[in-house]
């Protein structure tokens, strides 16, 4: 369940505000982290706001989950030889401060101390 509130995600989907877009189609959008953990750091973001984590995408739309991870794989098949971590972040505990799913794909060193 969304929060009501459009995410800084939805805001970018909306080009509300500014976001480096690597990919986008009519279900995902893929943007460049605004504070990257590694070389290659790239979010893929749902475009709807109706799942705030992996686990209610997963349980709602595993289509949609899907076309997420495949679209990270080709991201990173194109920017990392097809080698990535793919992190989603679930909970205010582990670290998820935007609560509108989305992917992290990262490669490359990861800065030290970090996941994602
Ligand atoms: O990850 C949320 C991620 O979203 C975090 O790595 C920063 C990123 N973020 C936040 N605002 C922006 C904008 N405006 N552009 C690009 N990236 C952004 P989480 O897993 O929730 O901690």
């Amino acid at each position: 369940m969304s929060t009501g509130t459009p995410s800084v995600f939805s805001k970018i989907i909306a080009r509300e505000i500014p976001a480096t877009v690597v990919a986008e189609d009519d279900r995902v959008i893929a943007f460049e982290d605004i504070a990257p953990k590694a070389p290659v750091h790239v979010l893929v973001v749902p475009k709807t706001e109706q799942y705030r984590n992996v686990t209610e995408l997963a349980a709602g739309d595993p289509d949609l989950l899907s076309h997420v991870v495949a679209t990270a794989q080709r991201i990173a098949d194109e920017r990392a030889g097809g080698q990535y971590r793919l992190v989603f972040n679930t909970g205010e505990a582990a670290g998820q401060t935007v609560f509108h799913v989305h992917a992290h794909v990262l490669a490359g060193e990861l800065q030290e101390g970090t996941l994602a």
